[in-house]
């Protein structure tokens, strides 16, 4: 990190039912657009195995016009870095719809691209940076530490984080393959490290670090087009199919 621009893929989430407060707040004013949450990810190759969808809950977020048909929900540094990408035209221009904050969004139905659970929900998440990517975050708890453990959070204590447990329901999806880890190697790692929750920032980071290096240099992938090839070679290839298809987009800073 610090070095150079990271390679993000946006990943378009289209909205397919808001939670009440949101539908307030924003389907009035976008114009018939339809409209995605927009999630910054390094690991496109992981998006099989998306569960539900992070937003920080006291972030501000708007609604952007991305063309006469899309609108994106992201943070609004992440839209003006857009409008520098090409991304959202005219450049240096942001067209803000609507704005919320991130709690009207939790219990928002939103696609999941290329998941093996279709349709996902919006929870909290302490964690999530407004300074990085879209502020928007795919949670995939079968390969990301931070994920998983937030998830187990949000189960244990869904009437403290004011959610329908519903909303938490899906498990951990196996994705790829690693010698030392299995299929689920986040819940394995957290296990091991003794992590108990999201608090324990440390050796989040720490499990982490074993999680992204075991996976990208040891691991085969285990369901999609790519089922059996190394993550290494599938990464790049399961970016490109989704660019392609219009479900995601490249995204840097
Ligand atoms: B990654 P880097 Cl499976 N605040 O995507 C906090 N975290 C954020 C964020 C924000 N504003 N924006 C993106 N992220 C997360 C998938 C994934 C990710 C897996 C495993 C590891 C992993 C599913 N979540 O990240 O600081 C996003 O989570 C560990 C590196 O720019 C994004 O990729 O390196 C990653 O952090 C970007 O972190």
């Amino acid at each position: 990190e610090g070095f150079g621009p990271q390679e993000y893929t946006g990943m378009k989430m289209e909205v397919v039912e808001w939670s009440p407060a949101a539908k307030e707040a924003i389907e009035a004013k976008v114009g018939g657009r339809k409209v995605y949450l927009v999630a910054a990810t390094l690991r496109p190759e992981t998006m099989y195995g998306q569960t539900n969808c992070f937003v920080g809950p006291t972030l501000k977020y708007g609604v952007f016009a991305a063309n006469e048909k899309e609108a994106y929900l992201c943070t609004y540094r992440a839209a003006r870095n857009m409008t520098f990408q090409g991304i959202i035209t005219p450049r240096g221009e942001v067209n803000k719809l609507a704005e919320v904050e991130g709690a009207s969004l939790i219990g928002t139905k939103i696609k999941a691209p290329l998941a093996v659970n279709p349709e996902v929900y919006v929870l909290p998440m302490e964690s999530v940076l407004a300074t990085k990517g879209t502020g928007v975050v795919t949670s995939v708890p079968s390969d990301s530490p931070d994920d998983y453990q937030t998830l187990m959070d949000l189960r244990k204590k869904a009437e403290y984080y004011k959610i329908d447990p519903k909303w938490a329901a899906i498990d951990p999806v196996p994705v790829l393959s690693t010698p030392t880890y299995g299929d689920l190697s986040a819940p394995a790692i957290v296990k091991q490290l003794k992590i108990l929750s999201a608090k324990d920032t440390k050796q989040l980071a720490e499990a982490k670090e074993i999680a992204y290096k075991e996976g990208f240099y040891n691991g085969t992938m285990v369901v999609g087009e790519y089922k059996g090839q190394s993550v290494q070679d599938a990464k790049p290839k399961v970016r490109e199919s989704l660019i392609n298809q219009g479900l995601a987009f490249a995204y840097a800073e």
